[in-house]
């Protein structure tokens, strides 16, 4: 259990946050202890719980949406799509293996991945334009590990954490956006080659670009945009499946190729 601050604030719910992931001891939600906690208030957290992680030497890479599926929105009960941000320290490689030992409670969600090729920066975009400024598109599996007890939390509180976010893996096919129709793009997720789940690109936001425009129009909000070069996760496309050391979890995409990804 970490210590309570007395006095909660932007900077005491961002140590507070890291010092759960670091010593991986979950807690119970900040809004409980800090009711006063609104959205605003907790991106505010999340910029100071990544500029931070800056500190120590992560380098951000990239922004994830999260809560953009029907699917997601109901398992976690949180009906609103969110903006967090992506570092390098977060990316694994596809073989090696989820590190139980670094994390709390491990689940793993596929997304359909835009690696950027311009800078896309709100208001107004759609996700026509969106779209013309991705460079490629590639499968991709979420590591997601929220910082509170049995994912249990409130938007503020899930914003503050930057979105339980925690890994990933990249799939290595890389696919031009206009050689594909993402609504029909589709992911079966399987454990142990059985499947688990399925589901296409229309789960997320009707269509992934969507979710894109969306990340792009609400960063612009907070006077930021979406840089060149940049991984945006679009979220996952059907429930998060917990991870149990040994047993393999693949998604496998129509054209964007397969993810394999084990905990050890
Ligand atoms: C919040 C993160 C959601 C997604 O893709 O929807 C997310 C959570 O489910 O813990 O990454
Ligand atoms: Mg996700």
């Amino acid at each position: 259990m970490s210590v309570a601050p007395t006095t909660w604030t932007i900077e005491s719910a961002a140590e507070v946050l890291l010092n759960a992931e670091e010593t991986r001891c979950d807690r119970h939600p900040v809004t409980e202890d800090w009711p006063g906690l609104d959205l605003t208030t907790a991106y505010l957290v999340q910029d100071e719980l990544i500029a931070r992680k800056v500190a120590q030497g992560e380098k951000v890479i990239g922004v994830k949406l999260g809560l953009t599926s029907v699917a997601k929105q109901q398992r976690m009960g949180v009906n609103s799509p969110l903006t967090a941000v992506l570092t390098d320290r977060m990316v694994l490689e596809e073989g090696s293996p989820i590190p139980m030992a670094e994390l709390i409670h491990p689940r793993v969600e596929p997304e359909i991945v835009f690696v950027l090729g311009e800078r896309l920066e709100g208001p107004g975009v759609t996700a026509e334009t969106a779209l013309a400024a991705v460079r490629s598109v590639r499968a991709g599996i979420e590591v997601i590990d929220s910082r509170y007890i049995d994912f249990k939390f409130t938007l503020p509180d899930v914003v503050a954490d930057n979105a339980s976010s925690s890994r990933f893996f990249l799939g290595d096919v890389e696919r031009d956006p206009s050689e594909l129709d993402l609504v029909i793009e589709e992911c079966v997720l399987k454990i142990d080659g059985a499947e688990v789940d399925r589901a296409t690109g229309a789960a997320v936001q009707g269509h992934p670009a969507e979710a894109l425009a969306l990340a792009a129009n609400s960063l612009a909000e907070r006077g930021l945009a979406l840089e060149a070069g940049w991984i945006i996760l679009t979220g996952g496309m059907t429930d998060a499946v917990f991870v149990e050391p040994g047993h393999p979890i693949v998604a496998e995409f129509t054209n964007l190729g397969s993810v394999t990804v084990v905990g050890e």
